[in-house]
């Protein structure tokens, strides 16, 4: 029944759509194709009204949607179908993410596409959207943790389909945090396919087991109030149920937590606004797009409801007239990179209109602190500052909090025990970036056994210094031709870069690569192994991340062999999410930036147009 419905509607939508795919040029000025992978999920229909919502802001949008029933077979040909109809762009939230992957690949080489929901491997495509569930399953163990205090106490979860990625996500964010409390114990752990009534028919079959827990976690709401329906059945109605969602509406999240059905839920936001207005920043060519948006997720209870009804909006004493103020705080002037990105910060703020305060903290963690405390001081709209390191924020964040102005990472993120005190990360995917670094590597040395690679690190305790380890070493741990000899930190700086391969030189015999955490390290490495008497490039192979020109030019020498791309130029994104913050637009959790490798063979293509 459920797929002949879903068949209906799809036929009923085409039918509709029909009309759109002769496309009236003088109205229309673009035509968005949306394949949906199922309607049967209430946040599928949620979706897609705020697509449609959304959609109507901009006169002349066009919305054209397919429902593929969660068939892989039928997205794919229904991504065919919208390719046919002359789509502009494409959004589509896949039916599962590996095999469909093809599919996207191909249309994203004649059009922009927009992966929403759940990720796909690699980068073909222009921009992913999605909640980081991960991080869903962690908050949600965080309330379970909370809620269960010091006594023993056991915890139920029901999951989404088995097989899907966010289901795997948020399982293991949960269970992560759960271990943290030796106390509690996972009692149970049923998969009710996102459904309510198979979580209903779970709950009764189980009764004893559930009536004996203390908390029951699923993935979504509609799960969580199947369970509480099969409970109340049997006058049980005050066990801890929580779901993951929070959609407005009758039978939604936040009024079941109202209504005290749930105990608690996590927001889940569908990303249906959010796709459709990059879509139309990517078809308008706008600048600062990112390569993918993880949106924010908020732990819901009736007395965080009962606060927030309480506090003012974000841009809540500002009149509209007012110039947008922005503190940075720079973390120093370490090289290339930092000097590309401080530029593309003033200017983007120039160009938008924006009043920048920026203080240079000098590589100094003190002087940056006291850099956010004069922007709280000064009473800035929204604070910025590229962490110098990972901790030790928490206290002047908890300041920024209180005052009431909210707080962007730029380029590097920060480890703080209440996740709310940091509003959006704006960063690149550091452990991708090692991970790429890595990746290229093996392919450059695939034929050849005992590679022995030695590696420049980044600034202790920052976090490039930090995933770029972690990303490399996941990949060169799974062959057993490369071994990573010895480590050492080079912070970022040349010379240092330099001085640490001088040492390296001298330690080692037998060298074959150098991994550098950044440019500028690996052309002080250059230097040392040339003055060691050998050939950099040759002799020892060497990769780095950021893509700086002058990266670019030793590749052209064939001195550096590889670079892998980390955009400093941040300015145009961090402006967009000031002003969509003042604005009173709910911000991202978390934008990745667009990144690429470039080894040396391409080097000469790519270098006058590098734009850094
Ligand atoms: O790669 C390095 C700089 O935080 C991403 O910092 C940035 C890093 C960049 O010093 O060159």
């Amino acid at each position: 029944m459920k797929t002949f419905l879903n068949h209906a509607g799809y036929f009923l939508l085409f039918l509709l759509a029909g009309c759109s795919f002769e496309r009236d040029v003088t109205d229309i000025s673009f035509v968005i194709g949306v394949a949906q992978a199922n309607l049967s999920e209430p946040w599928r229909e949620v979706m897609n009204s705020e697509i449609l919502e959304t959609a109507k802001t901009y006169p002349g949008v066009k919305i054209v949607f397919t429902n593929a029933g969660d068939s892989r077979e039928k997205q794919e040909a229904d991504i065919d179908k919208l390719i046919r109809s002359g789509i502009d762009l494409l959004i589509v939230s896949p039916v599962e993410s590996r095999e469909i992957a093809p599919a996207i690949r191909d249309t994203y080489e004649l059009m922009p596409v927009i992966v929403l929901d759940k990720a796909i491997e690699g980068y073909d495509y222009s921009l992913f959207i999605g909640a980081d569930n991960h991080l869903v399953g962690t908050q949600a163990a965080r309330f379970v943790r909370e809620y269960i205090g010091e006594e023993n106490g056991t915890v139920i979860e029901i999951t989404g389909s088995a097989d899907s990625l966010p289901v795997t996500q948020r399982m293991h964010g949960f269970r992560e945090e759960l271990r943290e409390s030796e106390n509690i114990k996972l009692a149970g752990s049923f998969s009710a396919d996102w459904l309510r009534d198979m979580a209903e028919d779970i709950a009764n079959n189980h009764l004893d087991l559930f009536a004996a827990s203390d908390v029951i976690f699923a993935h979504n709401d509609a799960m969580a109030l199947g369970v509480y329906r099969a409970l109340a059945e049997v006058g049980i109605t005050d066990k801890a149920i929580i779901g993951i969602d929070g959609l407005t509406g009758a039978e939604g999240g936040i009024a079941l937590v109202e209504a005290g059905v749930l105990k608690a839920t996590i927001t889940c936001p569908t990303g249906g606004r959010e796709a459709v207005n990059r879509a139309m920043d990517i078809l308008q060519e706008r600048d600062g797009l990112p390569k993918k948006i993880f949106l924010r997720s908020s732990l819901i209870t009736r007395s965080i409801l009962a606060e927030r009804d309480s506090v003012p909006g974000s841009n809540a004493g500002r009149s509209s007239g007012d110039p947008v103020v922005l503190g940075f705080a720079q973390l120093g002037k370490e090289g290339a990179w930092r000097e590309a990105n401080t530029k593309s910060i003033i200017s983007a703020a120039k160009r938008s209109g924006i009043t920048l305060l920026f203080e240079d903290a000098e590589l100094s963690q003190k002087k940056q602190i006291d850099a956010i405390r004069s922007f709280i001081d000064a009473g800035v709209d929204v604070i910025a500052f590229s962490p110098i390191v990972e901790t030790g924020w928490d206290e002047v964040l908890h300041e920024a909090k209180a005052a009431g102005i909210p707080v962007i990472c730029s380029d590097r993120t920060v480890k703080v025990a209440d996740e709310t005190l940091v509003t959006t990360y704006l960063v690149a995917d550091f452990i991708e970036e090692g991970r790429r670094a890595a990746q290229w590597l093996l392919e450059e040395t695939q034929d050849e056994s005992d590679v022995r690679i030695v590696e420049i690190g980044g600034l202790p305790g920052s976090a490039p210094a930090i995933d770029r380890r972690k990303g490399f070493a996941e990949i060169i741990d799974r062959s057993a031709s490369h071994t990573i000899i010895d480590s050492a930190p080079g912070d970022f700086i040349e010379n240092l870069g330099y001085n640490v391969m001088t040492q390296f030189l001298v330690r080692h015999e037998d060298i074959d690569v150098v991994y550098a955490h950044n440019d500028d390290m690996a052309l002080g490495a250059i230097r040392a192994i040339e003055e060691a008497g050998l050939e950099p490039g040759k002799d020892i192979l060497i990769v780095s991340i950021d893509g700086v020109k002058a990266a670019f030019q030793a590749m052209t020498k064939g001195k550096l062999n590889c670079t892998v791309e980390c955009s400093p130029l941040l300015g145009p994104q961090l402006m967009k999410a000031v002003i969509d913050y003042v604005n009173g637009e709910e911000l991202p959790l978390r934008i990745n930036t667009e990144e690429g490798v470039f080894p040396m063979e391409v080097a000469r293509d790519f270098i006058s147009s590098r734009p850094y």
